[in-house]
Formats: C-alpha cells, structure tokens, sequence
C-alpha cells in the first residue's frame, strides 16, 4: 500500500542533518494574524485567507520539527472570535478537521504529539471530535508537541484558575500560604508546558491580544509585517535567529 503523506516531502539535506544551532527556542507561540487581509488584498473573500493559513501551519510545523523547537503553540481560535460573523465562525471551526485530514498521517510518522489549551467544551461537537480524536492518536508520541489554542483567552484562562485554586483551598488540597507562581502555573490551561522562549506575531500589530498573559512575561517577541498565509520556513528561520542573536547578547557582556 503506497501513501502519499504530504509532511514528508520535505527534502532533508546532509548538512541539515548535521548542523546543530544553539540555542534554539524550546517552546515558540505564534498570532497566525493577517489571513482576512490577504484575502481582500486579493478580492478573494475572508474565509480564502483562513483556508491559505492552513498550508502555512503545515509548512511552519515542518520547519519548527526540523529546527527541533519542543513545544509550537499556534493561536487558532480566540474567545473573541465568537463575535464574527457566523458564516466566518462556521467556515473556520471546520478547519481542524479538513487539517487533520490532509496532514495527521504526516504528524504521526513524525512523531508529533497534538495538545490543546483552551475551552474545549465550547466548540462544536464535529470540531472536538475531529481534534480529540487526533489528540488520542499521538499521546503517545514524544517528539515536537504541537499545541492549539482553541477558544482560548488568557483572562479566562488567569479566573479559571483563582476559581479552582478557591476551590481546592477550601477542600484543604492546597494551602493559601504554599501558593507561589509555581503553584499558580499548575491551574492553567498550559499545566506541564514550559513558558515560551519567542512569540511570533504576523499581520502587522503589535499586541497580545489575550494570549498567554501570564506565561509570556519573558519571553523574547517577534512583529513582523508578513500576513500569515505568506510566512513560511524562510520568515521562520529568520525569526529564530534573531532570537539566537538575541539571547548571545544577553549571555555576553
Ligand atoms: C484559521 C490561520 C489549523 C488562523 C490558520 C478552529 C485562522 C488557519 C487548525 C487546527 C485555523 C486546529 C486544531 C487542530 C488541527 C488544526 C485551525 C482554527 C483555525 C480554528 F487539531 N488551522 N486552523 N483551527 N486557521
């Protein structure tokens, strides 16, 4: 049986195999912002960006797979999103699916492990059952993990915790006084990640937009102006080394 897995064409050169950059980032979180605009800019309706954008998470997973970044988390679908219009909501909720379908195969024999961090109760059954089921298929992977903030907002995020953290103070299983940023981490959605290393923002703005309040208080960020359909493994590499640069001269002088 002869299968064409899409994320396997990627040609690997002997000097790709070899070279080892240091200080590579353990963990990169991207805003995937710019997709409407790089429909319109086309005249192509918004939902053509969206749909672009998921051969640009393809082709970004690939390049942070072979750079050996650890932890990739891509900002999908924010709480915010819900005030789109519903034909837009619609359109991109069916996205996780039509991506698992073209490119888990490929996630697999690479030995990607699929996560994800928001409120997944909230969405659609065909869209968790799609995500869950690709979720349970590489638990057991333990290579790049690739994580997909789902209906994610990070003030949700932070009030979900001070909620169960009251909770669970009341039932004594912790102490007001053991609890630390440490401790603090374990109640988010992001329990068992490191903090990112680099935050990449496409599009043009510069803001958080609610991603990872909390867990990005030192990470290193990266604006670039590219809309997210044209960022691909060159723009990647570029944002990866300027974090090396970075990060050397901070170690020097
Ligand atoms: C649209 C650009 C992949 C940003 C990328 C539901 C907006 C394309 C996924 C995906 C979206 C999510 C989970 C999963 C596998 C794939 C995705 C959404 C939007 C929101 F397990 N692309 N993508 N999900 N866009």
């Amino acid at each position: 049986m002869s299968m064409k897995i899409p994320f396997l064409n990627n040609k690997q050169t002997k000097e790709n195999d070899t070279e080892k950059p240091e200080n590579v980032p353990d963990h990169v979180a991207i805003i995937m912002d710019g997709n409407g605009r790089w429909a319109q800019r086309r005249g192509l309706p918004r939902i053509a960006g969206h749909k672009e954008g998921v051969s640009a998470v393809n082709k970004i997973v690939k390049a942070a797979v072979k750079a050996n970044v650890k932890i990739l988390t891509l900002y999908t679908f924010s709480t915010e999103n819900w005030k789109r219009p519903r034909s837009e909501i619609d359109f991109i909720l069916k996205l996780p699916k039509e991506f698992l379908h073209i490119y888990l195969p490929g996630l697999i024999a690479n030995n990607v492990k699929i996560n994800t961090i928001g409120d997944f109760d909230e969405l659609p059954e065909h869209t968790k059952s799609a995500v869950q089921y690709a979720v349970d298929k590489t638990k057991d992977n333990d290579g790049m993990v690739l994580n997909f903030a789902l209906n994610y907002g990070s003030r949700l995020e932070i009030i979900r915790a001070v909620k169960q953290i009251i909770d669970d103070i009341d039932q004594s299983k912790i102490s007001l006084d053991a609890l630390d940023d440490h401790e603090f981490s374990k109640y988010l959605f992001t329990n068992g990640l490191s903090d990112p290393d680099l935050l990449i923002r496409t599009g043009g703005e510069q803001r958080l937009s609610n991603f990872l309040l909390w867990q990005l208080a030192y990470t290193e960020f990266w604006f670039t102006d590219e809309l997210w359909p044209d960022f691909n493994e060159k723009s990647f590499s570029v944002a990866l080394e300027e974090y090396q640069r970075r990060k050397r001269r901070y170690g020097g002088i």
